[in-house]
């Protein structure tokens, strides 16, 4: 595994802390209505990614995840400006404006959505880490998914033909405890989901997905694995979203003091306490830090809030046109 450094701790807290407050903002924007639709936020997950972003190649492996999905671009180099502008559904957004928050996208970074359909992406993850294989490259494909879609079929038939094939892949099921409002204890009698990969004779395991020390360790073992033929792995991070499920929950089915519980464990809490108990940063820098996050929400807010709607006509760019078609023109 690359080596855990001051760096490291100081890149994790700012990367962290810009995801939240990222976050946050698009919470404020959506009740302003300049975001619409769906808005699932990742506050208090960020450990999830921060670690596993640690231990991949930027440079060439991928990732493709459900429809709570904006920070996750943004991780892999995608410009913040504009998935927040695609939030807003303007014409400078990701895919411009097209997608919205479920569906942000960047073929470039190898960040391949963005997905509504609850374990719609675990057999696509499968599929493109077959594609590599197939091709003799040696990227690794990071999967994940929520607690809700482990009892999907296509997640046991994903993980059947990655365990067969031994394909280049990372399956990461993020459980949050919660699939909308109903919890993992009442829609399964075993709440250890690691344990799936046992029947596949799949490498699986719980880890604290709360610690993004330990989400790097054991994804890093993951990546490894992968990329040396080695074949899939199953990882299930145990984590929480202190958010409700979208923005329209009422959050009946927990507790504010469960919610509290959480974030007495909060993965950018850990993190400052680690650079403060090791001297990694004055108090001075970690307010510079603060300020470079804040200025770089606003800076998206301001770039989101200035650019256009997309024009009328970019709907019939989108869709496929039969160039033949002897009834309506759209061009
Ligand atoms: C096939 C399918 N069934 C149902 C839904 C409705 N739905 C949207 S999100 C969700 C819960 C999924 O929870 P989980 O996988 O734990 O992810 P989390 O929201 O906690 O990140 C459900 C049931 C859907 N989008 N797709
Ligand atoms: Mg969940």
């Amino acid at each position: 595994m690359k080596k855990i450094t001051k760096e490291v701790y100081l890149k994790w807290y700012e990367d962290m802390l810009f995801w939240r407050k990222f976050e946050d903002k698009l919470a404020q924007v959506y009740i302003q209505q300049k975001v619409r639709g769906f808005l699932h936020l990742y506050n208090g997950q960020e450990a999830v990614l921060a670690g596993s972003l640690h231990a991949m190649d930027l440079t060439k492996d991928r990732m493709i995840t459900a429809y709570r999905n904006h920070v996750q671009p943004i991780g892999m180099g995608v410009d913040p400006r504009k998935v927040m502008a695609e939030l807003y559904g303007k014409v400078t957004g990701t895919s411009k404006g097209m997608g919205g928050s479920m569906h942000i996208f960047s073929k470039e970074h190898r960040f391949h959505g963005g997905h509504g359909i609850v374990g719609g992406q675990i057999p696509l993850g499968a599929g493109m880490a077959f594609g590599d294989k197939y091709a003799g490259r040696d990227n690794v494909t990071l999967c994940y998914m929520g607690d809700g879609a482990v009892r999907q079929g296509s997640f046991h038939e994903a993980l059947n033909l990655a365990m067969l094939w031994q394909l280049p892949v990372v399956f990461i099921c993020e459980n949050n405890g919660y699939a909308m409002g109903t919890s993992v204890e009442r829609t399964a009698y075993s709440t250890e989901i690691w344990k799936l990969g046992l029947g596949y004779e799949m490498p699986c395991g719980p880890v604290d997905g709360m610690d993004p020390v330990t989400v790097a360790q054991e994804v890093s073992k993951a990546v490894d694995r992968a990329r040396s033929g080695g074949g899939p792995t199953f990882l299930e991070m145990k984590t929480y979203r202190y958010r409700g499920h979208s923005m329209s929950d009422a959050q009946h089915y927990r507790t504010k003091e469960e919610v509290k519980e959480y974030q007495k464990i909060d993965p950018i809490t850990q993190v400052l306490d680690i650079i403060k108990e090791n001297n990694y940063a004055s108090e001075e820098e970690i307010k510079a830090i603060d300020k470079r996050v804040k200025d770089l929400v606003l800076e998206c807010e301001k770039f989101a809030d200035e650019s256009d709607y997309p024009p009328v006509q970019q709907l019939y760019d989108m869709v496929y046109e039969q160039e033949d078609f002897p009834f309506v023109q759209h061009k």
